[in-house]
């Protein structure tokens, strides 16, 4: 918790603060790769460099870019008129910082899990890279969720429920294996609950409690984190198994906790993982969750930007 105590003290002088260092990335540029879609990582890392005084440089990969190879090897025959071997070095030769947003493909669990793609950018493109959601990470989001939990906590060591919930397509596992390995490392009680074949890699969650009950691991719980994910576990892994609406978080399973938050990283689907009373509720802390964003992500740049100087 060391070190995230000083992440957390630099996080709230970043909040209280946004525009005291807007000299700092002054000539500097950020840009902003998008293998993915994104409504709040968008925003908010751009907001972030934008209060530094960086310049900004956002690309969808997919609208407007060449498609591209990412296999060395292969004869380019087909639809991919570039290779990623090139096109990294040449976005790195354009900018001071790159953001990179890739999602678990579920193609080969390998790459996904040797993170192919963000080392790749992180071998090639010369500059400090940021996942801003990889295949197994989603760390800004994470930084955002111990901001905010940091910011309503009401006891030392809260009890943190991770929930998995019910969604209708394929999830990555980026965003629960994160926010375990962080309030794991924050030293907070975890309870991880989600159906039986939706075990985690055992690298984010050592240190974690298990309960495949979902109203025993609600009990007393003093934050409940909705999240849909794929299976991890081979032979499924990246497969939908169960989308049974009773794992649905609602209103009698959020009174078992301890007047518990309910938090999401958004987007959410309303109704398959949490009910509209709850996420409207006073103790839905979406909202702030998702403004914190801006928090995580400056924290973080600001420091890269220090390190560049
Ligand atoms: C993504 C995921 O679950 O990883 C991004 C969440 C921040 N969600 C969707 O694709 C709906
Ligand atoms: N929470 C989050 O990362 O949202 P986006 O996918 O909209 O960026």
């Amino acid at each position: 918790m060391g070190n995230l105590n000083d992440a957390l003290a630099k996080a709230k002088f970043v909040k209280e603060n946004p525009y005291a260092d807007c000299e700092l990335g002054k000539n500097k540029t950020m840009l902003l790769i998008f293998f993915n879609s994104s409504l709040r990582t968008r925003l908010s890392t751009q907001k972030a460099a934008l209060n530094l005084g960086m310049n900004v440089i956002v690309l969808d990969i997919n609208q407007g870019a060449w498609k591209l190879e990412t296999e060395r090897g292969v004869v380019m025959d087909g639809d991919k008129p570039e290779h990623i071997l090139e096109a990294i070095p040449v976005m790195g030769s354009y900018c001071d910082i790159i953001g990179v947003r890739s999602f678990a493909n579920f193609a080969s669990k390998a790459d996904d899990y040797g993170e192919k793609i963000l080392n790749q950018f992180i071998k090639l493109s010369g500059k400090p890279v940021i996942s801003m959601e990889a295949a197994t990470r989603h760390p800004l989001q994470s930084f955002a969720d111990l901001i905010t939990i940091n910011e309503y906590k009401r006891v030392e060591r809260p009890k943190v429920v991770l929930s998995w919930a019910p969604h209708p397509k394929a999830l990555p596992q980026a965003v629960p294996n994160s926010f375990a390995e962080w309030m794991i490392a924050a030293g907070y009680e975890v309870v991880i609950t989600h159906p039986k074949g939706y075990e985690l890699d055992p690298e984010f969650t050592r240190g974690a409690t298990i309960e495949y009950d979902q109203e025993k691991a609600f009990e007393g719980a003093d934050f409940i984190y909705g999240k849909n994910w794929s299976a991890y576990a081979d032979p499924n892994y990246g497969k939908v198994l169960c989308t049974d609406k009773n794992w649905t978080i609602d209103e009698r399973k959020m009174a078992l906790t301890n007047n518990g938050y309910f938090m999401h990283c958004l987007p959410v689907r309303r109704n398959m993982i949490v009910t509209d009373n709850v996420i409207e509720s006073a103790n839905s802390l979406v909202i702030p969750e998702a403004a914190n964003r801006v928090v995580s992500a400056q924290t973080v740049i600001k420091e890269i930007l220090l390190g560049l100087k």
